[in-house]
């Protein structure tokens, strides 16, 4: 077919908006956040040192108070040091993450991230906190605070309990107010970055659109700090039909971070790492708080762990020594060995463990259990209060369904699918291991946070946000550091707003070829090409439709699929702005499940037994594969890289 483009002979012309930063966020969220308070810290205090004003701009594509992952809020925050030692913290993010992480960037990060959560405390966050007797208090009320000696309501060894229903609107209250409203924008979906014209692999500009008004944004910028969350729905999800767009991360996160950075070049790693965590079914309400707070068990349908006896004996031959560390990815392994034996629904006995819990409580003692219970998903996750309460279910009386979800591709949580970025240079990390600053991606000034900062998962919100303030500061170095650069970009703002607004313009075009706008032979509407996408990945990478089982053969075909999705997607058609948002989602959608189907593709092994599998490679293969797969699209070329990088122990065992 011959190929689009706009010229605005259909669809309207948008106003031009220009922006020069030296600083540009990319992003909303908890890193976002995270990187705003901290880099308008250093910024002023190198004004006051006579080193010049820098400017500081973030742009959202949605509302910061209700943006990104944590929108709903959260009833826990799962990283939090208090007595333990961050080393300790690096032993379970490598135990949980199969042997593979960067351990400076995750030390790092557990030697910093405490100050966040004191921080969050100070803003106004409740965290609970046990009082003198022992028992937990929820809230604050009037208990000393973590900061002063306050001790926090353990749900593990992790993580502590907090009311957490407005969590999102406090941090973003405390960047809002640390930048300003003026150099803050809302709504703006950023579509790529460009690299600068006179220097070779050196950031220079972001490109995007307003979602609520006809302006397409150029911000130009000396440094970008990319922090746009993991890709979701890039699986088929479980859910279907009307209740498609429910999901357990959060829909709006569309793997942008990882399209992003990789059009530009930046180094990936570990993309074949995914993660698929075990949910309450149908409402994708967490199950940590159940676990390690209510102390509920998880069984079989005949009350059998799923985690023992035989299936563990099995899991060993193929998985060992890591299947023994009882991580995430193995205790799903070991929920489908069971599911695929019939002996399926797996329950989370609620009911016992409350029946357990209330032993030691009186009847007001337990009322408030029973409330808590409920909260926890109040506070985090709704949808699964109204499965509850549409399938009669009451927590002390019935267990409830879990089962492993659809994959989603993020660094933050239980899984590490990032960019290889450099690290802090006083851990005695191999030396190419960091490049001046922390947490620069290989494109120099761009730098990566949160979910798309690969190889160091676990951080969670409040480690996002301390990697967000680490990468903040840095960037404030380099900007002091390279004060003269000024952007050059090759396209006209012009030519930029034509590529932005094509979607536009092929609907105008051709919307009266047929009678059912939906269905036209010269455009694809998003909502077709997601469903493409999706069938591919489900069917081919290993989606839940073929129990998480991919191989050589089937990742070649799903990708050759891929690359036609790819060519069509240059006819994508949008009605209006939010199409036009759709289109753009799903195009950097494509581009971060190609990579993590590559990387898959490339690691000849199963790392990660119950988040996916190669057929043709079933078990661990340390001797050959422990080391980090990376891989780098060279954007002159077109060509993408996949290659070996040593791992490197540095905390010991
Ligand atoms: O229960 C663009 N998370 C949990 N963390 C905890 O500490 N405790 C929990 O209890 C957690 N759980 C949990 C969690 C998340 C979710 C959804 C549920 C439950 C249901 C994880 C954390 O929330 C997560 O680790 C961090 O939020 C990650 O931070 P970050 O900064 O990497 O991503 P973000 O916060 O989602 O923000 C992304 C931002 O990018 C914007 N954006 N902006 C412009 N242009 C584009 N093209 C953009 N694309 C995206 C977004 O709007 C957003 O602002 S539990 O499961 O364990
Ligand atoms: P989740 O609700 O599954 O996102 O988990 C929240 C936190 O609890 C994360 O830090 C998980 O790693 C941890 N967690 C969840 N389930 C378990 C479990 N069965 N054993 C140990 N830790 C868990």
């Amino acid at each position: 077919m011959e190929k689009e483009t706009c010229t605005f002979s259909y669809c309207q012309k948008p106003e031009i908006v220009e922006v020069e930063t030296d600083i540009l966020i990319v992003g909303g969220g908890m890193s976002a956040c995270g990187a705003a308070f901290e880099s308008v810290r250093w910024a002023q205090a190198a004004e006051k040192a006579g080193k010049g004003p820098i400017k500081i701009t973030l742009v959202d594509k949605a509302a910061m108070d209700r943006s990104g992952a944590v929108a709903m809020g959260l009833s826990a925050i799962n990283t939090y040091m208090g007595e333990n030692d961050p080393h300790d913290y690096v032993r379970y993010v490598r135990g949980d993450l199969m042997g593979i992480i960067r351990e400076d960037l995750v030390f790092d990060l557990g030697r910093h991230v405490d100050d966040s959560v004191h921080n969050f405390e100070d803003w106004g966050l409740p965290i609970w906190k046990k009082d003198d007797k022992g028992h937990s208090v929820d809230g604050a009320q009037g208990l000393p605070k973590l900061r002063d000696g306050g001790t926090p309501v353990r749900s593990g060894r992790w993580q502590i309990m907090i009311n957490g229903e407005s969590y999102k609107v406090v941090v973003a209250e405390a960047a809002k107010k640390a930048l300003g409203m003026e150099n803050i924008y809302e709504r703006v979906f950023i579509v790529k970055l460009l690299l600068d014209e006179k220097e070779e692999n050196r950031i220079a500009a972001a490109v995007g659109f307003s979602v609520r008004e006809n302006k397409v944004y150029i911000f130009k910028a000396n440094a970008i700090l990319l922090g746009c969350g993991g890709a979701v729905n890039v699986f088929r999800p479980r859910s279907v039909a009307e209740g498609q767009g429910r999901a357990w991360y959060p829909v709006w996160n569309s793997g942008s971070g990882y399209a992003l950075g990789i059009q530009v070049g930046a180094e990936l790693t570990m993309m074949e790492n995914r993660f698929v965590p075990a949910r309450f079914k149908d409402g994708y309400g967490p199950v940590g708080a159940w676990f390690l707070f209510f102390k509920a068990k998880a069984t079989n349908a005949l009350g059998e762990d799923y985690c023992a006896g035989e299936n563990l004996e099995e899991a060993k031959k193929l998985y060992s020594p890591y299947a023994e560390k009882m991580g995430t990815a193995i205790r799903n392994h070991m929920m489908m060995m069971d599911m695929k034996k019939g002996k399926g629904p797996i329950l989370m006995n609620t009911h016992t463990a409350m029946a357990e819990l209330g032993k030691t409580m009186d009847a007001k003692q337990l009322k408030h259990l029973e409330a808590e219970a409920w909260e926890d998903f109040l506070d985090m996750c709704i949808g699964q209060a109204g499965v509850w309460a549409g399938m009669d279910i009451e927590p002390d009386q019935k267990p409830s369904e879990i089962m492993p979800t659809e994959p989603y591709l993020l660094g933050s949580h239980a899984g590490c699918a990032g960019f290889w970025v450099s690290g802090p240079d006083d851990l005695g990390a191999p030396e190419d291991w960091h490049w001046g600053y922390n947490r620069m991606s290989t494109v120099k000034g761009l730098f990566m946070m949160g979910d798309i900062c690969g190889a160091s998962g676990h951080k969670f919100s409040s480690g996002s946000h301390a990697e967000g303030r680490i990468a903040g500061k840095a960037a404030v170095a380099f900007v002091l550091d390279h004060k003269d650069f000024k952007p050059t970009i090759s396209k006209s703002p012009e030519e930029l707003a034509a590529e932005i607004y094509l979607p536009f313009e092929i609907y105008e075009k051709y919307k009266t070829y047929s009678t059912a706008p939906e269905v036209n032979p010269h455009y694809i509407k998003p909502r077709m090409l997601q469903a493409r996408l999706q069938k591919i990945a489900d069917e081919y990478f290993g989606g839940v439709s073929t129990w998480y089982m991919t191989s050589k053969t089937l990742l070649e075909e799903g990708l050759r699929q891929l690359q036609i999705l790819k060519e069509d997607s240059a006819r994508m058609a949008a009605k209006d702005l939010h199409e036009l948002m759709r289109c753009w989602e799903n195009y950097h959608r494509i581009w971060s499940i190609e990579a993590h189907a590559k990387h898959i593709l490339f690691r000849e092994e199963t790392r990660y037994p119950g988040y996916y599998y190669r057929g043709d490679f079933l078990a661990i293969d340390d001797q050959n594969w422990k080391c980090f797969v990376n891989s780098r699209y060279d954007p002159k070329t077109g060509e993408w890289n996949c290659f070996k990088r040593d791992y490197v122990q540095l905390v010991s065992d």
